[in-house]
């Protein structure tokens, strides 16, 4: 049995990865990355230039998951090309590496894509259009008209690989015009989904909120997201034109969650809340989890069962 996948014509020896944001900040957690047994992996979120984020405490680890409100604090954008290019000179035999973005205007993102292009960059680029934590920004994937105006400039000037990390959606009209929009685009995957945008956690002790920004609003990840996650993961597989591939990322805490996203359709998968609990170890648990489940269910590979979720007649 094997849990090797192909993606954008990549083989993987699994599925996992961690989720942008998470674990993937400096070169140092990188690296702790690169050896783990995630079979691929992404770069934390990054601007044209540093930014230090919102100010603390600005996560905080909830019973069923977590609620942040980082405010994207990155080291820069040169700091993970830089990272990128060596280490894909290092490892030219291994997969492609993740390179996440989210610039804080149409401009900073062409501006970075522009930069990727020009680059030596052969890995794969995700465009975050969902942030949901930077004061005054609205996240822009729920803005429709400014998603396909920013998606037709992008493709002027980028032709590498591109996914683009969605924030989730709520309602069949918006799956579909999403899913109309994207469509039109030589995407390579959409990623699904960022984390549930403002949710409240109250200390039931001390009757506050807990963390500081926004007033304790933030974004939501872990076993709350999953329900959501994996609904955005199936109504952009049958929507979406076969070429657009999915990852599925939202409340994956064990071998069954990762095992439903594929199901729903994904092609990976990545991890964020619990792999911020767990460390890197995780990657590991998972895929020896998911292997049995396959086992027990009678698969060989992935690709047996993967979107197969099976419906009532
Ligand atoms: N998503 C991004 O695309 N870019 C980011 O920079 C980013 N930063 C995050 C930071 C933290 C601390 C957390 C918890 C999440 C962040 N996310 C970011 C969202 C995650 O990548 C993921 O989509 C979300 O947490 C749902 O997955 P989970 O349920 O496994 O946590």
């Amino acid at each position: 049995m094997s849990l090797e996948t192909t993606f954008l014509n990549h083989t993987f020896k699994n599925p996992l990865m961690n989720a942008s944001g998470v674990h993937c900040m400096t070169v140092a957690e990188l690296g702790e990355l690169a050896h783990s047994q995630a079979g691929a992996f992404i770069t934390k979120s990054c601007t044209l230039e540093k930014r230090a984020g919102n100010p603390e405490p600005r996560y905080y680890d909830v019973p069923l998951g977590s609620i942040n409100s980082m405010g994207l604090p990155n080291l820069g954008f040169s700091y993970y090309l830089d990272y990128a290019l060596s280490y894909e000179k290092l490892h030219a035999e291994k997969q492609p590496l993740f390179f996440s973005i989210a610039g804080m205007s149409a401009k900073e993102n062409l501006e970075m894509l522009k930069l990727i292009e020009a680059s030596d960059f052969q890995g794969i680029t995700e465009l975050n259009l969902s942030c949901p934590n930077v004061p005054g920004k609205p996240q822009l994937a729920y803005d429709f008209e400014a998603t396909a105006d920013l998606l037709a400039q992008v493709f002027q000037v980028f032709t590498k690989p591109l996914g683009i990390k969605l924030p989730p959606y709520f309602d069949f009209a918006h799956f579909d015009q999403m899913a109309t929009i994207l469509n039109q685009y030589p995407i390579a995957y959409v990623n699904s989904i960022n984390s549930i945008g403002n949710g409240l956690y109250i200390d039931p002790k001390s009757d506050t909120v807990v963390i500081k920004p926004k007033d304790g609003f933030g974004g939501l990840g872990g076993e709350y997201v999953k329900p959501t996650a994996l609904a955005n993961v199936r109504a952009f597989y049958t929507r979406l034109k076969p070429e657009i591939k999915i990852i599925g990322t939202g409340g994956i805490r064990n071998g069954q969650d990762a095992f439903e996203h594929l199901l729903c359709g994904a092609s990976m998968v990545q991890i964020g809340t619990e792999l911020h609990k767990e460390g890197v170890a995780i990657f590991e648990r998972i895929t020896q989890e998911l292997a049995m489940i396959m086992d027990e269910k009678g698969y060989q590979t992935i690709d047996e069962f993967r979107g197969k979720l099976r419906v009532m007649s």
